[in-house]
């Protein structure tokens, strides 16, 4: 209805607010095996449809169907299962422990398992990731230790980062993964700088740059996205939508673009959306990408569906702003139920195997936890030295930190 004379300023709405009933019907979910898979140098004007589509593999009868299948093996797709086991037990263990008052933040991944487990898998030794706080599973299904990590988050005396930095923002180099900035976007321009680097000096590793739906707002974001299209850098953009920014919708960042993907469009990227829970179709979309990196063919935008079933962090309350049924209502399922039902299917797994491989997976963690523990928690046990906070940032420490490292005794 067009009023003459009288503006409305437009604020997008989610479809529901607590105590309505769940509603995905605006998810339009193609068939699983039904979107084409292009060779990796397509002209990326001809495949403008797959910003709109979502790229699936594991139907609905837990089969992998469709030209997107058939990339991994019986082991690997068990190894990924029990790392994206691991992952989700690791989070319940340290949910726990932040209630315990062990730590004093956690963020969880449950829901989101798939997308950096699998993706972690599509890439070589000396890629380098820069992650947000949501992509643990890069470093557990690179075999990273839990242990460090906990000790971490524990901020304790075998904390590699000294306290210096929030608990679950890990770095590891030899893991490929860059320390984590609280700064959202960030991880974008650092990670298209890194890929240039990559390709000005003649090198061989791919760098992959990973970001939130709410935080493609920042202007970070489009950016990176002039450098990478302008100089091809050799970069995988990612883009975790789990529908949720907080408590603000997707739909405010996404604006009137229709998908995030479409974002890559305007640049000439090509830009593929995947469905986020199914551990098969994520790796084989990353692995597309990836190579098209390594093949000076330039970056390619991957948009992963997927819904945030946890709170946003430990502080967070979701009743607040969503209905408390919503994420059953998700149409694209548990990526570890799905991939269960895939591997039961494929006759490599059963229940009782399963419900087994919990039970290990938690003593380990709890293992893990313990030996953490030994080194101290937020408020008690050992705690890195106040000298440690003077130190790692300047090669030779400036007069007046010495001064104050001084003054404090240590
Ligand atoms: C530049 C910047 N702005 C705001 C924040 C505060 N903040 C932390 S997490 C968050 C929501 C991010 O949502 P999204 O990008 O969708 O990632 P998700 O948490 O859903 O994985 C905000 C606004 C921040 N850390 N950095
Ligand atoms: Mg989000």
């Amino acid at each position: 209805m067009a009023d003459a004379g009288m503006l409305r300023f437009h604020v997008p709405e989610p479809e529901v607010r607590p105590g309505g009933t769940p509603d995905f019907s605006d998810v339009t979910i193609p068939k699983a095996g039904s979107v084409p898979r292009p060779e990796i140098d397509v002209d990326p004007r001809t495949i403008r449809d797959l910003a709109f589509s979502i790229i699936r593999v594991l139907n609905r009868a837990g089969e992998a169907v469709g030209p997107w299948a058939g990339l991994l093996s019986d082991d690997e797709l068990l190894e990924g299962l029990r790392h994206m086991m691991t992952l989700r037990s690791f989070d319940a263990r340290m949910q726990m422990a932040q209630r315990q008052g062990k730590t004093s933040f956690y963020m969880q991944h449950l829901g989101e398992e798939a997308v950096s487990c699998a993706f972690r898998k599509a890439l070589a030794p000396g890629d380098m990731n820069f992650p947000t706080y949501r992509q643990a599973g890069l470093l557990i299904a690179d075999g990273y230790p839990m242990v460090t990590m906990m000790n971490q988050i524990y901020s304790n005396e075998a904390d590699p980062l000294k306290g210096r930095q929030l608990p679950i923002m890990y770095s590891s180099k030899e893991h490929g993964f860059f320390s984590i900035s609280g700064n959202l976007a960030t991880q974008y321009i650092q990670a298209v700088g890194w890929a240039m680097a990559s390709a000005i000096s003649n090198d061989s590793k791919i760098a992959a740059a990973w970001i939130g739906d709410g935080s493609t707002a920042e202007s970070d974001f489009h950016s990176a996205l002039v450098f990478a299209s302008t100089y091809k850098a050799p970069v995988v953009l990612n883009v975790v939508n789990n529908q949720w920014a907080i408590s603000t919708f997707q739909g405010i960042a996404r604006g009137g673009s229709g998908t995030f993907a479409a974002r890559g469009l305007g640049f000439g990227i090509p830009s593929l959306r995947v469905d986020g829970n199914d551990y098969l179709a994520v790796h084989a979309v990353a692995k597309w990408a990836a190579e098209r990196a390594r093949k000076n063919l330039g970056p390619t935008l991957v948009e992963y569906v997927t819904y945030r079933v946890g709170a946003h962090s430990s502080s967070d309350d979701p009743s607040a702003y969503r209905p408390k049924a919503e994420s059953d209502a998700w149409p694209l399922g548990d990526p570890i139920v799905r991939l269960k039902k895939h591997l039961i299917q494929r006759g490599v797994w059963s229940d009782e195997r399963h419900t087994q491989a919990e039970a290990e997976i938690l003593e380990t963690v709890i293992a893990a936890q313990r030996e953490a523990e030994r080194h101290g928690t937020l408020h008690a046990g050992g705690k890195p030295s106040a000298r440690d906070m003077f130190e790692g940032v300047y090669a030779e420490m400036p007069p007046h930190l010495r001064r104050q490292r001084q003054q404090a005794g240590v």
